[in-house]
């Protein structure tokens, strides 16, 4: 049985969307937020709090929401612990960077339910195979969105494209029952349905998170490369012929993996980048934010799974470098 408060571990764009879109539903949920250094000094003695979001929804309609929100350090949730009758965490969605996610789990860890349900819905690949080693009590599923959403300002949230949200199961080495666990996964699509976005379960996720790393690798360094939201690319002859070679090379290494799609690998991207065609991408984003970008987990996972594989990877590997050379030292 679930329970209807989430923990949102990355108060991201998605992740506060997802924020949103719960509190619009009646699901309540708490956003676990990262505070630097000096804001962590002056807010040492820091107590359950909020943070008001204005969103501006996909047919212009804006709204203002306040999201509970506590500073994501193991000291400061517990120093709330008792005004908190949610902890210890149960359900939690991991919606930070690739990089930052051990980290920020590590913060805490000690603050989660023995079995808890966790969700990781992030760009990328290998955070939720490596939190199924490391928590094997606790049930790890994997979401993976095409919504497009950025954040002007820090209270501020633009929900730019209509995308799909797809969550399922990832089956493990673990002595998890595959048939609780994915009906668990299904429990968890019908509540998130309550919100206006799109969700659906899917049995067989793996398949999913192969087509959304395509989508990435495909959309999100070129976005770099060329300064331009998402849809900008289409009407790029050049951006197009780089996005029909990468989307190439990813299909040789998921058809090598035994991972298949329903359609074509470029004919699904461009209909992302048309679907979210005034999205600036997450990884743009984080360029133009001059914060470190996800690309050691998406086009530098396919360099490295071209490796192992011995299937060449030309275009990704030009891109991941041309992008890690540009990159903030994380
Ligand atoms: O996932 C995305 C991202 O920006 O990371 C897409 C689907 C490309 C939307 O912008």
């Amino acid at each position: 049985m679930l329970e209807d408060h989430w923990y949102i571990l990355g108060a991201g764009a998605i992740g506060s969307l997802f924020a949103c879109q719960f509190e619009r539903a009646n699901i309540h949920s708490t956003l676990l937020v990262r505070l630097d250094q000096s804001t962590q000094v002056n807010l040492s003695h820091v107590e359950k709090t909020s943070r008001s979001i204005d969103v501006t929804f996909l047919d212009g309609s804006e709204h203002n929401f306040s999201i509970q929100t506590l500073p994501s350090t193991q000291s400061s949730i517990t120093r709330s612990k008792r005004s908190l009758t949610t902890l210890p965490i149960q359900q939690l969605i991991l919606t930070t960077k690739a990089h930052q996610s051990q980290a920020a789990i590590d913060n805490i860890r000690s603050l989660l339910a023995e079995k808890a349900i966790i969700v990781v819905m992030q760009n990328g690949m290998g955070v939720a195979q490596q939190l199924q080693a490391q928590l094997p009590q606790c049930s790890i599923f994997v979401a993976t969105t095409t919504e497009g959403a950025h954040r002007p300002t820090a209270s501020s949230l633009i929900h730019a494209g209509a995308g799909e949200t797809w969550i399922g199961y990832l089956p493990s080495n673990s002595q998890k029952d595959y048939c609780t666990e994915s009906i668990t996964a299904q429990s968890i699509a019908e509540q998130w349905q309550r919100t206006t976005l799109s969700i659906h379960y899917d049995h067989n996720i793996i398949q999913r998170l192969w087509t959304k790393l395509a989508i990435n690798c495909a959309i999100n360094p070129l976005t770099v490369k060329y300064q331009c939201n998402n849809g900008a690319l289409l009407k790029n002859p050049e951006a197009l012929q780089l996005m029909e070679k990468v989307c190439q090379e990813l299909q040789q290494i998921m058809t090598a993996r035994g991972i298949h799609t329903s359609s074509n690998l470029f004919t699904i991207v461009k209909q992302v980048a048309k679907n979210t065609h005034s999205n600036i991408s997450s990884m743009l984003q984080d360029n133009r934010n001059h914060r470190p970008t996800e690309i050691h987990f998406i086009n530098g996972y396919i360099v490295n799974e071209g490796k192992a594989l011995g299937i060449p990877t030309p275009v990704n590997q030009a891109l991941a470098l041309e992008i890690t050379r540009n990159d903030i030292p994380k």
